[in-house]
């Protein structure tokens, strides 16, 4: 039977951002397929993206202290797999702990299952954040807390009123002595987050790209790649670095998994991902707004990065 609401959930998202009468836009979520997550990998090992090096620096400075401030022997849940390297040292001071990495990507939990075996008793979620974190709550036992990770300042990729709402729905699924361990990149010069996001060697480039690639792939959609450039600007009004894939030409691209047939001028932009910067007391006004309590914090100068323990 003909539908003219695509059933997939990707083909619905690509379809609903990239027919947005003002701004196309396509969701960032969609960037870690397996080309993608490795070119993640990839721009978390440039000499410019210092982002994740920072937030692996200062839980492997301060994870004694971090795993003293929560209750001992909680059940473990990070929200995006991530490779796991991180979260090893972490896992390390809690003692052997149960850990729940919760991911859409089953490659991205194969490998961070592979990589933290040795250290933690892992049970892998594949499901979206908040449901993932109810399964994982589910595992508990009885009067054992919950320490939820969410680390690498994915947080930084919600509209300032959804990360509010993300939080806040995190609140809701802890109890009171739940913490959650939050990574937040800072507010820092622009020529430095330019060339952070902008990289000369061209890996956030086709990092970027690769979501044209991944709709070819999975949508049978035609998009030429060759006809789309990586672009990065900073909006410092509201804090944020932003991608965006802009057309070199006027084309019509075709997408039959989504029955879509769309036309893009020379020069139009798809918004592909907005990254917040935090400023200290911001993070506190999220943290009280999401309804927690800020137990700690832990910062990196160097790149400009904090970890913040907050407290149900
Ligand atoms: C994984 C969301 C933290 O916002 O810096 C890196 C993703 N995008 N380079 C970020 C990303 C372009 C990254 N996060």
């Amino acid at each position: 039977m003909y539908s003219p609401v695509p059933d997939n959930l990707f083909a619905r998202e690509v379809r609903a951002g990239l027919t947005r009468p003002d701004q196309k836009t396509l969701p960032c979520r969609y960037f870690y397929d397996e080309i993608g997550s490795a070119l993640f990998e990839a721009i978390a090992s440039l000499p410019e993206y210092g982002l994740t090096r920072a937030d692996a620096r200062v839980i492997d400075a301060h994870a004694g202290e971090i795993a003293g401030a929560v209750p001992a022997g909680p059940l473990v849940a990070e929200l995006g797999s991530g490779s796991g390297t991180k979260t090893r040292r972490l896992l390390e001071a809690l003692g052997r702990v149960r850990y729940c990495p919760i991911d859409v990507s089953p490659a991205a939990l194969a490998a961070c299952a592979r990589e933290l075996t040795p250290v933690a008793d892992v049970h892998p979620i594949e499901a979206s954040y908040l449901d993932g974190l109810r399964q994982a709550a589910s595992h508990r036992c009885p009067g054992q807390t919950m320490l939820v990770l969410f680390l690498g300042s994915t947080i930084g990729n919600f509209e300032p009123e959804d990360a509010t709402a993300f939080l806040y729905g995190i609140q809701r699924e802890l109890a009171p002595g739940d913490a959650l361990l939050l990574g937040t990149d800072l507010v820092k010069p622009v020529a430095k987050l330019l060339d952070a996001y902008d990289d000369p060697t061209g890996v956030t480039a086709a990092f970027n790209l690769n979501l044209l690639g991944r709709i070819n792939r999975e949508l049978d959609a035609d998009f030429d790649l060759r006809r789309f450039e990586h672009l990065v600007r900073y909006n410092g009004a509201v804090q944020r670095i932003e991608m965006h894939l802009r057309s070199l030409a006027n084309q019509c691209v075709h997408i039959p998994k989504a029955d879509l047939t769309v036309r893009i001028q020379a020069g139009e932009t798809i918004h592909t991902e907005s990254c917040h910067k935090f400023r200290l007391e911001q993070i506190a006004d999220l943290a009280r707004a999401g309804g927690f309590q800020i137990n700690g914090q832990w910062i990196d100068r160097a790149w400009g990065f904090a970890e913040t323990l907050l407290l149900v």
